[in-house]
Order: C-alpha cells, then sequence, then structure tokens
C-alpha cells in the first residue's frame, strides 16, 4: 500500500513558494549538520556523548545493517526504545534507508504494538536493550505470533556501531522530501489509536519554525525529560528541533527532579518541557533539592492544561521563563512567543507556529463563533495531515471535505488571536497528558466474562489533571475492582489505561432519559460522582 499524505497541489505550491518547505530530507539535515560542525555534540545520554558526525556514523551502520536484512524503501518499522542514545542511531538508519519509523511509546504493550503493527503493516520491529529493566524480548516473542507480516525482530545490542568495510558503500538516500518519513501515533480519542503519516517537508518544517519561535541556536542544550517519542519533546521543538539548530540533546532516563535536576546543572541545561502534573511535582520539588538550574532559560510546559495558578509560579520558584505548548501529533502547535507579555504567558495556550495555519472555531452546526466564545477547532495548514494512515472510515469523520482536521479540542480566542484551551468535545481521558480513549476501555472491560456493561469517565483530579474511572454493571458474579484492573494488564495494555477508580453500579439510571447516547450516559455518570464526592467528608474513603 502506498503511503500517502496530500495537499491539494496549489497548496504544496504555496507552501514550497512561502519557504515552509524547502525540499529538505531527514538524512540531508543530519549531512549539513555534520558538514557545518561534525565535532560539537549531539546527544548525551547514559554513558554516550555523540557529536554530529559520530551520530551519522552510527546511523549509517544501522542503515547497512537494514539494508543488509532485506529491508526495502518505503517498508514500516515500529521503533519501541525509551531515552537512549540509540534511539537516534535507529531512526536516522531508517531514514537514511528509505524505511519508515513508527513511534511506539514506551509504556505501549502487547495490545497497542500487535495494533500497530496490523495498521502500518509493519516488517520489523526495533525493541530496547537486553539489559532494560522491561523484557522486550518476552514482548517482541508474542506480538511477532500475532503479526504475520513482522519478519525481523531487531534487538537494540546488536546494532553495528561501524560500517562494516566488505559491506561497501550506502546507495544513496531514496526519500523524497514530500515522501512520508514516519508515523507518528494519535491519542486515540475514539477507538484505538491512530497512525499519523508525517513528511519530511512539513515536519521538518514544524521543528525548524519551532525552533526559531524558542531561540534555539548551537549553545542550546534541551533536556528530554518526557519520552521522546511523543511528538512534544520529538518536534515541539524538541529533540529534533535541537538538532536542527546546531545544540546539544540531553536525555533523561526519568522525568523525576533528581535526576533531572543533576542533569541540569552537569549539562547546564537551557530547555526543557513538562506536562502539566511533572511541572508541578518540579515546583515543589525545587527548594528541597541541592542542584544549581540557573543555566535553565527556559521550561515548556504543554499536553494537558496548565492552570494559570501554576503557571505564576514558574519564573519565581525555578527561575526561568514559562511556554505554554498547545499541540497535537497531526500537526497545529501552538506557542506563547517569548517576548509576550507574562498574563498573555500564564493564561493562554499560545498561537499557532504558522502564518498559513487556518483556524476555524465554529458552534455545533459548523457556524464560526465570536471571540471569545467557546466552539469546536478546525484546522488545516503547512505542516497538519489530511488523513489518518490506513483509515478510511475515521477520515471521512475527522477531517471536513475541504481538508480541515477536527482536533476535538473546544477553545476559545482571544482578541489578540491566542487560543484558550477549554475542553474536548470527545470522550477522552487526559491523565497527566496521556490520552486515553474511554470507548477503547470500555471494549475490554466488556469482554471480562463477569461485566455486563462498562462505562470509562474522566474525573477532575488534582494532580493528574484528570483520572479515568470505570463505571461497571456485574452480571450475577460482582468482580473485585483489583480483578478488572488485572484484567486490563492481562490483555496487554500500557499501564496508564488501567482505570484509577472502579465504581460497581446496580444500572446505569438512564431508563427514564430512554435511549441515550454513550457520550450523555458517561457526562450523567461523572456528574453523579462529582456531586457524591462534594457530598462526602473529604477525610472518608470513596
Ligand atoms: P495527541 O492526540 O496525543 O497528539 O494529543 C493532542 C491533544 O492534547 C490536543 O488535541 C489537546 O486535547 C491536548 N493538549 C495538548 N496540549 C495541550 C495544552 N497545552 N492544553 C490543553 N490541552 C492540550
Ligand atoms: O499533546 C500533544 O500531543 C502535544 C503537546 C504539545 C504535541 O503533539 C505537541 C506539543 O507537538
Amino acid at each position: 500500500m502506498p503511503l500517502q499524505q496530500t495537499w491539494p497541489a496549489e497548496l504544496a505550491a504555496r507552501y514550497r513558494q512561502a519557504g515552509y518547505w524547502r525540499a529538505e530530507t531527514f538524512p540531508e539535515f543530519l549531512e549539513r549538520r555534520v558538514q557545518r560542525s561534525p565535532g560539537r555534540t549531539a546527544i548525551v545520554g547514559g554513558n554516550e556523548r555523540w557529536t554530529y558526525a559520530q551520530l551519522q556514523q552510527r546511523a549509517n551502520a544501522a542503515a547497512a545493517h537494514f539494508i543488509q536484512l532485506g529491508l526495502v524503501p518505503g517498508e514500516r518499522v515500529i521503533v519501541h526504545l525509551g531515552n537512549i542514545p540509540e534511539f537516534f542511531q535507529v531512526v536516522f538508519g531508517l531514514f537514511r534507508a528509505g524505511l519508515v519509523p513508527v513511534y511506539a511509546l514506551p509504556a505501549h504493550r502487547e495490545a497497542e504494538i500487535v495494533h500497530f503493527a496490523h495498521k502500518s503493516e509493519a516488517s520489523a520491529y526495533v525493541i530496547g536493550p537486553s539489559a532494560d529493566r522491561f523484557d522486550y524480548r518476552a514482548l517482541a516473542a508474542k506480538v511477532r505470533s500475532k503479526s504475520p507480516l513482522l519478519r525481523h525482530i531487531i534487538e537494540i545490542d546488536t546494532l553495528p556501531t561501524a560500517i562494516d568495510a566488505a559491506a561497501g558503500e550506502l546507495p544513496r538516500p531514496p526519500s523524497a522530501p514530500s515522501d512520508v518519513a514516519f508515523l507518528q501515533i494519535s491519542g486515540g480519542s475514539t477507538g484505538l489509536s491512530k497512525l499519523i503519516p508525517r513528511t519530511h517537508d512539513d515536519y521538518i518544517y514544524s521543528f525548524r519554525a519551532s525552533a526559531e519561535i524558542c531561540g534555539l541556536n548551537q549553545d542550546s542544550v534541551y533536556l528530554a525529560a518526557l519520552p521522546i517519542s511523543h511528538n512534544f519533546p520529538m518536534s515541539s521543538p524538541g529533540v529534533f528541533g535541537t538538532l536542527y539548530a546546531g545544540g546539544t540533546v540531553v536525555l533523561s532516563p526519568s522525568p523525576d527532579p533528581a535526576t533531572a535536576f543533576a542533569l541540569i546543572e552537569r549539562e547546564q541545561v537551557t530547555i526543557t518541557a513538562l506536562v502539566p502534573p511533572l511541572a508541578l511535582l518540579w515546583l515543589h520539588a525545587a527548594p528541597t533539592i541541592d542542584a544549581d538550574l540557573s543555566s535553565l532559560k527556559l521550561l515548556q510546559v504543554g499536553g494537558a492544561k496548565l492552570t494559570p495558578e501554576i503557571a505564576r509560579r514558574i519564573r519565581p520558584v525555578l527561575g526561568c521563563s514559562l511556554q505554554q505548548v498547545f499541540g497535537m501529533a497531526e500537526g497545529l502547535v501552538n506557542y506563547t512567543r517569548l517576548d509576550d507579555p507574562e498574563e498573555i504567558i500564564v493564561t493562554t495556550q499560545g498561537r499557532p507556529i504558522s502564518p498559513d495555519d487556518e483556524l476555524l472555531i465554529v458552534d455545533d452546526e459548523g457556524r464560526p463563533v465570536p471571540e471569545n466564545q467557546p466552539g469546536h477547532l478546525l484546522t488545516r495548514g503547512p505542516y497538519t495531515i489530511r488523513a489518518y494512515h490506513n483509515e478510511p472510515v475515521a477520515n471521512r469523520r475527522s477531517f471536513t471535505d475541504d481538508g480541515f482536521y477536527r482536533t476535538g479540542d473546544i477553545v476559545k480566542r482571544t482578541a489578540e488571536g491566542y487560543l484558550v484551551v477549554q475542553g474536548r468535545a470527545h470522550d477522552h481521558i487526559n491523565r497527566a497528558g496521556e490520552k486515553i480513549s474511554a470507548e477503547e476501555i470500555e471494549d475490554h472491560l466488556l469482554a471480562h466474562p463477569d461485566v455486563f456493561d462498562a462505562a470509562v469517565v474522566s474525573i477532575p483530579d488534582e494532580y493528574l489533571g484528570e483520572r479515568s474511572c470505570a463505571f461497571i454493571i456485574a452480571k450475577e458474579q460482582k468482580p473485585r475492582p483489583a480483578q478488572l484492573k488485572a484484567w486490563i494488564r492481562e490483555r496487554g495494555l500500557a499501564a496508564y489505561k488501567i482505570p484509577d477508580q472502579i465504581v460497581l453500579v446496580e444500572d446505569f439510571q438512564t431508563t427514564a432519559v430512554g435511549k441515550i447516547s454513550r457520550r450523555e450516559l458517561r457526562a450523567a455518570l461523572r456528574n453523579q460522582l462529582m456531586q457524591q464526592l462534594q457530598n462526602t467528608d473529604p477525610g472518608a474513603e470513596p
């Protein structure tokens, strides 16, 4: 199946003419950085420090290895790695060989990986080191048994670090700038995660422009505290934006303050990115941890809504500027600007990257709403996809006839053109920036022999922003909450998808209303629980 991601010809021509798309591919971008500053440090992680030249050498060795295995340009390869330097060896190696990475998150497990293998028709699966606490090999064996097209499991430890002289020269990089460079993962607001095809042209534009907005240059040092396979730390401006600017990427194995603060001091980190609950954790920890954070100039916060109260504490406590980032793997990214007034920075989620990002904010009937009124956000532009990969049904729902992506977000736009996120139109749970589809979890719960019906809803949570709660109607036998949680884990789902709370109910008390939609049902259940929580003594067990 050809990988396609197409803008109408006249729009594509406009994006090229405006200088957004510069006909550059990932291998060319790396080659230019190596030409310019081969000896500067590109990647720091674990015990490794790689210069740009060493990164390219390793990527070429990986590319040669992939070609030797018989993988051919255009084939898809699932990449399942944490924040380790080899991530870059693998993805730049895949780009060099014209192969298409599919980015899995470290938390993903059998159910998600099998789904990606199936949807992308992947030929290979690259897994983390054998020394990792998590047993990638056992997972890969299960995935392979369920994925007939998957020909190769590639263990990261087995990749060569230099090209074997006998192997001869690498062929020329086969990709064109308008080709799909990789498949990114959507948060999955309805059902399972979808695959997002991003081209060299559009993605490089998004992180090049992001790097400019964030003032990155050769001296910038970016700390990747979030998992780099996620779109935010990957590209807003993230690790790729930093490499594009010729700076240094420092990989943190964990976002916990003790680990991250030590790296900030040691590597003189200038910029990093967090989701709101982690920003809160850092604020709490800063006074108790002895580390010099004075090199840190900018903390980006995004992925979920940051409250103004927490936003206001960042500069006084951490001594750096805040930037709010509201983005999505499908494309559109908004930033508050470095020179914006403090009030805009703390109360809005920014404005788009590009003058050619087209935004519509509309009511339920599709009519534009006035300024400062909430409405559905639709968008199209030079780095927002026109379709998901291999999803004909979802595409009809998610895109308008004239190519606008329905983000599913409810936003307001201020007179200055800044967006303020109000919430979601659909039922998904944004748990500390990790998106969970209610429908996906309900389907797994319904498969349990003791479950008659299930509804999964989001509940406001002081720390996580939102947590998940599953309402269950049992058959004769009442399952214990712990059994249902174990069930979700055993079904091979990522741990963040396990419901935080399980409430057994006799019925959904919806008969009076007659037939109601799942959405209305979830809203009614959420309201009931919220009322109960308000009425109970805060000290009591729920
Ligand atoms: P994903 O589908 O995983 O790429 O997640 C994108 C979604 O995350 C957006 O459509 C928003 O719902 C949410 N999101 C991202 N950044 C923010 C933010 N700064 N404030 C509120 N919601 C956000
Ligand atoms: O949540 C996201 O997906 C997100 C947040 C900020 C994103 O994809 C991005 C910036 O690029």
